[in-house]
């Protein structure tokens, strides 16, 4: 534990540098802090999980080993309201992680899960394995299961509009359709874990993000109306590759998450772009 500690105290340092930005109509947490210190209200925490930042990543080692036999092992769960967002017609959920834990325990609400909901009815789940994801928004429909490429993070992302919902892994749509009812509404929340169901389990995530989707072709992601460093740090994500599956530069699609950074509208972000980013910049955050 002790080498853990002063790991997360190193990251702290190199933080000082290049901070997370702080977000109007986005909530961002890029964990190059701990959850807490990043605006999430812890909920559950118990069996003593291993839990660490390393270079903006969150990572959870989760086991049964501190509250045998099981089943129930480490569990390490966070929450927001999403009261803020009440109304907002245009919403996205987007976060990214990669886990080692077995599609076995996705039954148990296992190994890690993003979830977003109210007391309506309204809920968009997600469960994800080392090498499957189960999605699902309510019990009376379908649920999808989706294979995923093992030993690699992938984004996911959820678009909801009022006569419209879009789930998409990697940037590619699996599935779109009528939302159950309007979202976020009253009594929203948002709520993720890593837990250790019956195996053990190893959870990294690189963000979760949410808010108010951003214009396309606006280069202002958290829609403040002002284009500066925080968009910046989005834009330049767009730019330079750093999504799984999904290209930066000239030609390819980079995604429905990077949409308010495709100035000429030819799905790429490129340095065509970028130049017209530049162009839009007005500073400050
Ligand atoms: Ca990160
Ligand atoms: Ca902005
Ligand atoms: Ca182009
Ligand atoms: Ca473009």
């Amino acid at each position: 534990m002790v080498s853990k500690r002063k790991r997360l105290a190193a990251t702290w340092l190199l933080l000082g540098a290049a901070a997370a930005p702080g977000l109007a109509d986005v909530f961002s947490s890029e964990f190059f802090s701990v959850p807490v210190s990043e605006g999430w209200e812890l909920l559950n925490q118990y069996c003593e999980p291993e839990l660490w930042i390393d270079e903006g990543w969150y990572h959870q080692q989760l086991d049964l080993d501190a509250c045998p036999p099981g089943p129930q092992g480490g569990h390490d769960s966070y929450v927001r309201w999403l009261t803020d967002f009440n109304g907002e017609p245009q919403f996205f959920l987007e976060f990214r992680v990669q886990t080692d834990g077995d599609r076995s325990e996705i039954p148990g609400g296992a190994p890690s899960v993003v979830a977003m909901g109210n007391f309506f009815g309204v809920v968009y789940h997600v469960t994800v394995a080392r090498d499957l994801v189960q999605f699902l928004r309510d019990l009376d429909l379908p649920i999808w299961f989706i294979e995923i490429e093992r030993g690699v993070p992938h984004t996911y992302r959820i678009e909801l509009y009022p006569d419209r919902y879009a789930f998409y892994i990697d940037a590619y749509l699996i599935d779109e359709g009528l939302p159950e009812g309007p979202f976020p509404a009253h009594d929203s929340l948002i709520t993720w874990r890593g837990k250790s169901w019956y195996l053990p389990c190893h959870n990294a995530w690189d963000y979760i993000r949410y808010g108010v989707i951003p214009v396309d072709a606006s280069g202002d992601y958290d829609s403040d109306a002002e284009i500066g460093l925080d968009d910046f740090y989005f834009f330049q994500e767009c730019l330079a590759n750093r999504r799984p599956g999904i290209n930066g530069g000239p030609g390819n699609d980079a995604g429905p998450g990077c949409r308010f950074a495709d100035f000429d509208f030819d799905d790429d972000v490129d340095l065509h772009d970028f130049a017209e980013f530049q162009l839009a910049f007005t500073g400050g955050e």
